[in-house]
């Protein structure tokens, strides 16, 4: 399946990449005869073609079209593999993401290590259209497969004492040549408070584009809570973990003037080097306005009654 992009679809970004791919493509044709195996950075759950995706709706709710998989899946932030977001997809290409288990632990009257293949035969995934907004700036509007993080956060059942929730990328040196940048605190780890992880927009993602979750794209199992920063959606979790203290994350441990815990999306607190009140969506050339709590203030403002959102940044 080489995927091809409707002319009205056409940006220089998708010229770009489109053309990337078929020269890729082209490689594995001339060195093999697998016709399966003949467009390597989408694997075999890309739609058959992004013009008919195996989605429900091709907006989000505000009208804004949906990136193609192409987009989404070539243009990534994984540290763990490399900073070059366009490197990403080659190099996470072979990184195993099944089986995948997660353990959920700390303050729970059941802890519990899930397999995801059960998780989702126990959780039918739902198809859940987000805008994904980076710290950086560019934005995305991603159609995950996933459930609520609440439904296996009530099947271990936190104790009274639980506040929070950390969470952690798997550590494979071996697969992840980033891993070798000493100057960051790995794993990777994120957190919320209990009430953020237990909000109904708090999604486990299993899959995109009404396939599985590639592996550039934060497979096995990866957070998306949309109203936040992109980079608290961490991706390729295998630990989650209930407790007491705020937890320590990967992006307020290297530079907590530059990223504090909460990383709400807020076009009225920039950031230190650069504003917040625009932002670039891949696949359009004007920027556009950053809206507050990335669109989802009438959901989620209320987890903040009374915060002052510029401390906690
Ligand atoms: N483990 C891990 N999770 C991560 C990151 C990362 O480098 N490592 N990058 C974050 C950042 S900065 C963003 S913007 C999103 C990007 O998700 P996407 O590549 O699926 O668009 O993933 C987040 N999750
Ligand atoms: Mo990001």
């Amino acid at each position: 399946m080489i995927p091809k992009i409707p002319s009205s679809e056409i940006t220089p970004k998708q010229v770009y990449l489109s053309r990337r791919d078929f020269i890729k493509a082209a490689g594995v044709l001339a060195g093999s005869a697998v016709l399966a195996a003949c467009a390597p950075d989408l694997g075999e759950n890309a739609p058959s073609a992004p013009g008919d995706p195996a989605i429900s709706a091709k907006t989000d709710e505000l009208g804004d079209p949906v990136n193609s998989y192409q987009d989404i899946t070539n243009y990534n932030n994984y540290y763990e593999f490399t900073t070059d977001k366009e490197g990403v997809a080659r190099l996470a290409k072979d990184f195993q993401t099944s089986p995948w288990d997660v353990e959920v632990y700390g303050l729970v009257k059941n802890p519990r290590k899930f397999a995801v293949e059960d998780l989702i035969k126990s959780f039918p995934p739902e198809e859940r259209i987000y805008r994904l907004r980076c710290v950086e700036a560019w934005s995305m509007v991603i159609p995950w497969m996933g459930f609520p993080l609440s439904k296996v956060l009530d099947l271990v059942e936190p104790t009274s004492d639980a506040k929070y929730v950390r969470f952690e990328t798997v550590f494979k040196p071996d697969e992840m040549p980033g891993l070798k940048q000493p100057w960051y605190p790995w794993p990777y780890q994120e957190g919320l408070r209990l009430d953020e992880a237990m909000h109904d927009l708090t999604l486990l993602a299993t899959g995109l584009y009404g396939g599985e979750l590639p592996p550039q794209s934060g497979g096995g199992i990866r957070l998306v809570v949309p109203w936040k920063y992109g980079f608290k959606s961490i991706k390729a979790v295998v630990k989650i973990e209930l407790t007491a203290e705020q937890p320590r994350t990967l992006w307020s441990d290297t530079a907590p003037n530059e990223y504090g815990f909460y990383a709400n999306v807020n076009p009225q607190v920039d950031h230190p080097r650069w504003s917040q009140a625009t932002e670039r969506r891949i696949g359009e050339f004007q920027r556009r306005d950053t809206l507050m709590f990335n669109g989802y203030e009438e959901q989620v403002a209320g987890l903040y009654a009374g915060m002052d959102l510029r401390k906690n940044y």
